[in-house]
């Protein structure tokens, strides 16, 4: 039912040029552009306030917590010993916010191309944001890319939160980059992929899952429901260069840690790993899986 007495504001992401996905506003917060990108954050009448560059959906307060738990808390559960951490984009702070949340990482590089993204954040979405004032927090604006291609520093974990393959993230899916990205990592190193819609995407889950294949002994795709990307099923790339097994069960980890979490339990990380058919053939032969 249409309220009468508000004005009908609504912000609608158009994904594919054939979906649109839309969310009343009450307000707009910010509306810039940069060099990159447009780049705005409304406070939404349902969601929250929510981050949009160029018109796609980045995250919302009502749900960002299950990204952003996913991208971090899977890899992080996984690593014997995640000491150095790399995040190439994540510009508002919540993967960081995550990582973070593992008093065992000595230091944690994160790496955004669009300073913009970064203090409209700051101003808005301190609840992510306020990751930057942590001690270990090394905030670098930079391209991504030209930074694994020239950092000597070794990590343990990379987290590629990336936006979609359109715009400034498109180097992030390619190739060369997941080879680049390789080399800087540890032995037993883990990279994880912003791998989008199971449904939408894919032609890209497949490129990317062949690209990556080359340089990792262990290769797969865990699934995460959210409510504001287009499909709500949505993925990450989980490579790993060592003997990762999907079947772990981090209970003790988890429990020790004392990390508090809404969306990421032990069993949610077992059961993320489990494909439904569509997805294993689609990428069939190529992911562990
Ligand atoms: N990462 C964006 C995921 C892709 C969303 N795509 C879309 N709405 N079409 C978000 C960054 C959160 N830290």
């Amino acid at each position: 039912m249409q309220n009468k007495n508000k004005l009908d504001l609504w912000v609608k992401e158009v994904f594919q040029d054939n979906v649109s996905l839309g969310f009343r506003v009450d307000k707009v917060l910010f509306s810039e552009r940069s060099k990159y990108q447009q780049v705005d954050i409304v406070k939404t009448t349902g969601h929250g306030k929510m981050l949009l560059n160029d018109g796609m959906v980045m995250l919302s307060e009502k749900d960002e917590f299950v990204y952003h738990e996913m991208i971090a808390h899977v890899p992080l559960f996984s690593h014997p010993n995640p000491d150095n951490i790399l995040i190439i984009g994540g510009g508002d702070g919540g993967t960081a916010r995550e990582v973070l949340k593992h008093k065992n990482v000595k230091k944690v590089t994160l790496v955004e191309i669009d300073k913009l993204v970064v203090n409209a954040c700051k101003k808005h979405l301190p609840k992510l944001s306020k990751s930057f004032d942590d001690p270990k927090m090394n905030l670098l604006i930079d391209d991504g890319v030209k930074f694994v291609n020239e950092t000597k520093d070794k990590f343990d974990i990379i987290l590629i939160d990336s936006t979609d393959p359109v715009g400034p993230a498109t180097p992030l899916f390619n190739r060369e980059f997941y080879e680049s990205a390789s080399k800087i990592l540890n032995d037993d190193g883990i990279l994880i992929s912003q791998a989008e819609s199971p449904f939408y995407n894919q032609d890209i889950q497949l490129s990317m899952m062949k690209a990556q294949r080359d340089f990792f002994k262990t290769l797969n795709i865990f699934l995460l429901s959210n409510l504001t990307y287009p499909g709500g099923l949505w993925s990450f790339g989980f490579a790993s260069k060592g003997d990762i097994s999907f079947k772990t069960d981090t209970t003790e980890k988890f429990k020790d840690s004392g990390i508090k979490t809404k969306y990421y339990n032990p069993d949610v990380h077992l059961a993320s790993f489990v494909l439904p058919d569509f997805i294993k053939e689609n990428l069939s032969g190529i992911i562990d899986n």
